[in-house]
């Protein structure tokens, strides 16, 4: 089970711009990357702490493009909060046929475009104790 690191922590929000003011007016943490995933409708931001370890794991802030994603559901459901626990990879089919073997439901019969360039597949919350756990296999471009 080759899993490397938290990659980040992600936490639904309404509004990515107030979010990204109080996360950098409150803890000082601020986005190292910013991307609108259509696919999964989501605008999100990857934040890093200012001045902090550079290796630290990320939180990732994600605003619903649109009521029906993952995210506007979710927000409708639960309100704002943490959404999902990502954790690196070095190789996603070998992990995901890892923890298929195991019983636990991958959400994706192959791997989908993330942040960043990454590819990613998600475990059913069902299955892991009521967290939305998500695999990333880091791209190139970080
Ligand atoms: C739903 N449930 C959750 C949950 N979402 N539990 C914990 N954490 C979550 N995030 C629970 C519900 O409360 C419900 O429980 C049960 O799961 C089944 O719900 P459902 O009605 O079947 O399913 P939906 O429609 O709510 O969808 C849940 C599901 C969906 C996880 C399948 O959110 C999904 O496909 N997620 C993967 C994609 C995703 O999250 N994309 C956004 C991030 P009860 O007890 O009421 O039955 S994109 C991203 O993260 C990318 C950009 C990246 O990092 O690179």
């Amino acid at each position: 089970m080759a899993i490397r690191r938290i990659d980040h922590v992600g936490i639904a929000v309404p509004d990515l711009d107030e979010a990204l003011a109080f996360y950098r007016d409150t803890f000082g943490l601020v986005a190292e990357h910013e991307e609108v995933n259509e696919e999964q409708g989501v605008r999100e931001a990857m934040l890093v702490p200012a001045d902090g370890d550079p290796s630290t794991g990320r939180v990732q802030l994600l605003a619903p493009l649109r009521a029906d994603s993952a995210i506007g559901k979710f927000l409708d459901r639960s309100g704002p909060g943490i959404q999902q626990m990502a954790y690196t990879v070095d190789d996603i089919e070998k992990t995901s046929e890892e923890l298929r073997a195991k019983g636990l439901r991958l959400l994706y019969d192959a791997p989908r475009r993330g942040t960043a360039g990454s590819r990613i597949n998600f475990v059913h919350p069902k299955d892991t104790g009521g967290v939305l756990v998500e695999l990333v296999e880091p791209g190139g471009a970080h």
